[in-house]
């Protein structure tokens, strides 16, 4: 494609992405609310906040495609969440309507899913179990986006990612591990497919102890080639286990079940 908006480019994964998306896009239009440093030939830079309408809608004018990573990524005070993660995902859907419909990657979580427990096997159609704030707002996203594709043909893929980054850092992670190339390799997937339409894909590579079932997206003829095994005899060695009775070692979400509902100031 010509154009690929990426949002919260100057976050962990976006950051992560940058230099790997080049292989989607002719130009990367890059944002966040942040700083994003210099670019590239090939990079357009806007800093913008999502919860901006007008921002958002000039943000997304002139784009074929967007993988929105944008927002508060775990749990924090409602306002916050609410502005960027409610606000901000109603502007982009918006200012997408208003420009053309081009292909969303949303990044959902596993924490619309986080109080199911690790000795459950989910598919694609489970009812929603959110573990905080954070994952109440990913869930209100998949709605907006099943919205905006039954009403008007608005694709989206919703991504609910497990835990992108270099290598997992402790067991739980055995499951949820999502390499950053199994992540391009998906979006690529997103992109190229004829018709995508609006279906969950559960983020995680292709790990021996995943918990997630990917049957029903076989479509993207997406195959994830990294599997989180290859870390279990370091982390055995480097990573003291939680106890069973631990809600981290109970629940999918881990350590997010057990945030508070942070108070306002
Ligand atoms: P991050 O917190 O490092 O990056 C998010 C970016 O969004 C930040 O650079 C931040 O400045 C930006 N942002 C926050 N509020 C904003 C606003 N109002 N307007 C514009 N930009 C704003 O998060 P990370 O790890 O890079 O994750 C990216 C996305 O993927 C997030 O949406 C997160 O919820 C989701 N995700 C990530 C997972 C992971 O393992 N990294 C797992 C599950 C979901
Ligand atoms: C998420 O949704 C967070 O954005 C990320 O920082 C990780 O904590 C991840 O989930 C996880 O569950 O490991």
């Amino acid at each position: 494609m010509k154009r690929l908006l990426v949002t919260g480019a100057a976050g962990g994964l976006g950051k992560a992405m940058r230099g790997r998306l080049k292989s989607v896009a002719d130009t990367l239009r890059l944002s966040d609310i942040v700083d994003l440093g210099d670019g590239q030939p090939h990079e357009e830079l806007f800093t913008c906040d999502l919860g901006d309408r007008d921002q958002v809608f000039r943000l997304v004018e002139g784009c074929d495609g967007i993988v929105h990573l944008g927002g508060i990524s775990v749990e924090d005070k409602f306002s916050k969440i609410m502005n960027a993660n409610i606000l901000g995902l109603y502007n982009l859907y918006e200012a997408a309507r208003a420009n053309g419909m081009p292909r969303i990657v949303f990044a959902s979580s596993n924490h619309t899913i986080g109080f199911y427990q690790q000795n459950e096997y989910l598919n694609g159609d489970v009812p929603f179990r959110p573990d905080g704030l954070y994952g109440v707002s990913k869930c209100f996203g998949e709605a907006l986006a099943h919205m905006y594709h039954d009403k008007f043909g608005q694709e989206t893929a919703l991504v609910r990612i497990g835990s992108c980054m270099e290598k997992p850092t402790n067991h739980r992670m055995l499951s949820t591990w999502m390499s950053r190339n199994d992540f391009l390799s998906m979006i690529e997937c997103i992109f190229r497919v004829p018709r995508l339409g609006c279906p969950v894909i559960w983020g995680c590579s292709n790990n021996d102890a995943k918990w997630w079932d990917n049957a029903h997206v076989s479509y993207l003829g997406w195959k994830p080639k990294d599997n989180a095994e290859q870390f279990r005899a370091e982390l055995d060695a480097t990573v003291p286990r939680p106890a069973p009775e631990d809600p981290i070692a109970i629940y999918q979400g881990g350590p997010f079940v057990r945030d508070p509902i942070f108070k306002e100031d």
